[in-house]
């Protein structure tokens, strides 16, 4: 074949290959310069000396702490947060972080599709470098009735908004996690009809409180937590918070989450947290605060009414709560 081809040395590598490629051949390097003797390596091995490496994001962190977004509590230690998750993919147990260590977070294609101008696939460094990254404090609410409060990193969702030129018909955004059994043995499991999907309105989208998070504890986000890029939306209860995203979807119709899929007496669209709303089979009117054994009352909206009741308003018909 005779095609016109600039020589390598021409150009950095890192412009003349697309990322997911370039981002491999680092890794092979990386592993490579570790000693190890990579061709005589079975898959899994060298699939697992390609999770060691770093991941290209670190510099990024810690990012700028943003004032605005205080708390009235000690955030939780991060092992404590690192040792209790919620991650089905790995595991109906909390203590999952061993087996959460099979997500590989490089290269991640984040796609953009439904109704908006035009589809697109990005991959979450080119994201990262487009996304203004800054660090909240946050807390977390767990339908399970235990909390958190959590350093995150990342950028308000409605700024991901903007960047997919989603159309004006577009009423929902929809959210989906990767979806590969070899990845995440929970998935495996044909209880469930994976993938895990999430979904907001475009208010809810465009709330300022709505965040993407992309770090948290001052580094890239853990494994466990939902790397490389998860939902943060506090003032509902915590299975709204998606983890590991691959898929954002703008809808005309209501998305039917996981949970609401499985189970929809008990979980709903809304899932606003509402200490006067039982899960109907427990009470939700104080929280277990994970690390300190004590229980505090659990706060309308979470804490986080100021920013998001307007948003309910004429919508009280809806199950809001659950
Ligand atoms: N993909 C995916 N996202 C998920 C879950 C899950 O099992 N899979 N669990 C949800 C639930 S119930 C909670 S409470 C939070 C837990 O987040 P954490 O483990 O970082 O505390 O993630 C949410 N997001
Ligand atoms: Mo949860």
């Amino acid at each position: 074949m005779n095609v016109i081809r600039r020589r390598g040395w021409e150009i950095p590598e890192s412009c003349a290959t697309p990322e997911h490629l370039f981002f491999n051949r680092r890794a092979f390097l990386a592993a490579a310069g570790t000693g190890i003797a990579l061709a005589g390596l079975p898959a899994g091995a060298m699939a697992q000396r390609v999770a060691d490496i770093p991941d290209p994001s670190e510099s990024l962190y810690p990012a700028k702490n943003n004032p605005k977004y205080v708390l009235d509590r000690d955030m939780t230690p991060e092992k404590v947060n690192l040792n209790y998750n919620n991650f089905y993919e790995y595991s109906t147990s909390k203590s999952l972080a061993r087996e959460a260590q099979q997500l590989r977070v490089r290269p991640w294609m984040v796609k953009i599709d439904g109704m908006v101008e035009k589809p697109q696939q990005i991959a979450i460094d080119d994201l990262l470098k487009q996304m203004p990254l800054e660090e909240r404090l946050y807390r977390h609410r767990c339908v399970e009735a235990w909390g958190m409060a959590v350093p995150w990193s990342g950028f308000p969702l409605a700024e991901f908004v903007k960047f997919c030129k989603p159309l004006s018909g577009a009423k929902y955004l929809k959210m989906e996690t990767f979806n590969d059994p070899k990845m995440a043995p929970g998935q495996g499991s044909p209880l469930y009809p994976w993938p895990y999907v999430e979904g907001l309105t475009m208010a809810e989208a465009t709330n300022e409180l709505a965040f993407l998070v992309t770090g948290a504890y001052g580094k890239p986000v853990a494994k466990q937590m939902g790397a490389p890029l998860r939902l943060a939306v506090p003032w509902k209860y915590g299975f709204k918070s998606i983890k590991s995203i691959v898929r954002f979807s703008f809808v005309d119709k209501q998305p039917k989450g996981l949970w609401e899929a499985i189970q929809s007496s008990e979980y709903g669209f809304w899932a606003n947290v509402n200490p006067q709303v039982p899960h109907p089979r427990w009470s939700q009117a104080s929280e277990e605060v994970l690390g300190t054994g004590d229980r505090r009352p659990t706060l309308m909206f979470n804490g986080y009414g100021e920013q998001v009741a307007e948003m309910y308003k004429g919508l009280e018909k809806e199950r809001l709560w659950a």
